[in-house]
């Protein structure tokens, strides 16, 4: 058993959270260190790239939110054995983090050039990488992406499509999913209905 602690912002998203819902799905003990977004100067100071997520495991702290999901996925039973099934599984993972960078890249804008940047990703990208998921996902029957069951893929499509949903980034409309990729709306609500997970954000 290794002792670990996730280390990220205070807030139930972005690029821990998928690590987060894992170990809480797979009851691995674990330290939630989270820390609000004032302290985050304080908190890359101590990390190896500057960047969170981390996951400090047995006092060697780890970086990469992907290779952190696939290490907690594994121990929590979320994550393929077979290796055809663990490429699929892979593959909406980084598609996700791939079209994720894409948006981190209009944070730093304001104003007109921040509206055009997020326009010209609504257009391209979101809806681009929007329905290739949808179609993933019907490819697969509708309800999960790999196995027939839940896995890291859902759940890390889970914490994009909510946030997407959320209407926190400006020019992005929040119906954006509902109008591109329903089904992957009605996806996002099954996966919270998950006993563990619906239990977990009404904590
Ligand atoms: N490739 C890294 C990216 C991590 C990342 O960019 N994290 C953001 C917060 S979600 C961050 O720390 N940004 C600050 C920076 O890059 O300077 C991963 O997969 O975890």
């Amino acid at each position: 058993m290794h002792k670990l602690t996730l280390t990220y912002f205070d807030f139930p998203g972005g690029r821990g959270e998928t690590a987060r819902l894992a170990m809480v799905l797979g009851g691995i003990e674990f330290e939630d260190y989270r820390f609000p977004f004032e302290q985050f100067g304080k908190v890359r100071e101590q990390t190896p790239l500057k960047q969170v997520p981390t996951l400090n495991v047995d006092g060697r702290q780890v970086t990469q939110n992907n290779a952190i999901n696939r290490f907690v996925g594994k121990m929590a039973g979320l994550y393929p054995e077979d290796d055809y099934q663990a490429l699929l599984c892979d593959e909406i993972m980084d598609a996700i983090e791939t079209v994720t960078h894409k948006i981190v890249d209009t944070f730093g804008l304001e104003g007109e050039k921040q509206k055009l940047a997020r326009e010209a990703l609504v257009k391209g990208p979101l809806t681009q990488y929007l329905e290739w998921t949808q179609a993933r996902l019907e490819e697969q029957g509708g309800e999960y992406f790999v196995e027939n069951r839940l896995t890291l893929a859902d759940l890390k499509t889970f914490v994009w499509i909510r946030s997407l949903n959320s209407g926190h980034l400006d020019h992005v409309p929040s119906s954006l999913v509902e109008d591109i990729a329903p089904k992957l709306n009605a996806h996002m609500q099954r996966v919270a209905q998950t006993p563990a997970i619906s239990e977990y954000y009404s904590r």
